[in-house]
């Protein structure tokens, strides 16, 4: 059997990153990419020059509005709509994952795409089985897996979406990369929402411990289909149970991706690994 057919991977992932929907697209305007934010990410995760490393992103103004509009995240109920809603969302992420796609490849990264609907399912929204060996071939074959988040079967409900923040901590268990770097819209976690109290101040580093009291307090409202920030932070915290440190930086800022990258000191928040 040829090496690359073993399920081992042959070296430690260096970090797996996610690409935030609300980064790499336009929020407010629908299947709007934000090319300016995406070729920068693009830049600074070819410039790391880290060579394995798995890539996540998000829905954005691709996914969330239609998993909304056609209900995807509540009970199928045979309708046609629904049945419509289901293709038409994959087809939209997978419109964003061609565009990710290419911003990558300009900056010479070589991709393996991997949609969530053909390797993912879920029960009642939460994951069922997964197969990864795609992800470790696309490794050892000195490919960069890029997937996201996606419309999948659901065994209770017919079909859910499955967050790329979902992907990122189940894969996180799984690969254990040394380190997981989330980009977000904002510098980091805060106690509240800087977008409506400016004077709030940043949380540059915490244990597992310091934000899962935090998870009850926060008062963000999610208009996302996925659960939004408090979702997002409680994979953070199943990712560092793993060992694993967890950064979230502004993808909107530039630079700020290759340092977490790099492992230079960046503004954003570490979520420590519990090791
Ligand atoms: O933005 C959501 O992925 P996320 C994907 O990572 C869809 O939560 C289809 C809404």
């Amino acid at each position: 059997m040829p090496q690359y057919l073993k399920l081992v991977l042959y070296m430690r992932v260096e970090a797996i990153v996610k690409l935030g929907g609300s980064v790499i697209t336009a929020k407010d305007k629908p299947m709007i990419v934000n090319n300016r934010a995406l070729n920068r990410l693009a830049s600074e995760i070819s410039a790391s020059e880290l060579e394995k490393i798995v890539i996540v992103h998000g829905g954005g103004s691709f996914g969330h509005p239609l998993a909304l509009k056609y209900k995807l995240n509540e009970k199928f109920t045979g309708s046609e709509e629904q049945i419509a809603g289901f293709t038409i969302t994959h087809r939209a992420m997978l419109k964003l994952n061609e565009r990710v796609l290419e911003a990558l490849g300009r900056k010479g990264l070589k991709v393996a795409p991997l949609p969530p609907l053909a390797f993912a399912t879920l029960a009642s929204g939460s994951l069922k089985s997964m197969f990864y060996e795609p992800f470790i071939n696309a490794l050892n074959m000195n490919l960069t897996p890029v997937t996201f988040g996606d419309i999948v079967f659901d065994s209770d409900r017919g079909f859910s979406i499955v967050s790329g923040d979902l992907l990122m901590s189940e894969l996180s268990r799984k690969l254990q990369p040394l380190k997981a770097i989330f980009t977000i819209d904002v510098d980091g976690l805060y106690v509240d929402d800087p977008k409506y109290n400016p004077d709030v101040e940043l949380i540059t580093e915490a244990t597992v411990a310091e934000v899962e009291p935090l998870l009850s307090r926060l008062r963000f409202k999610s208009s996302d289909a996925t659960g939004g920030i408090r979702f997002k932070l409680e994979q953070a915290c199943r990712i560092a149970c793993a060992g694993i440190d967890v950064y979230i930086v502004n993808g909107l800022k530039p630079g700020r991706l290759f340092k977490a990258l790099k492992g230079e000191k960046v503004r954003g928040t570490l979520i420590k690994g519990v090791r």
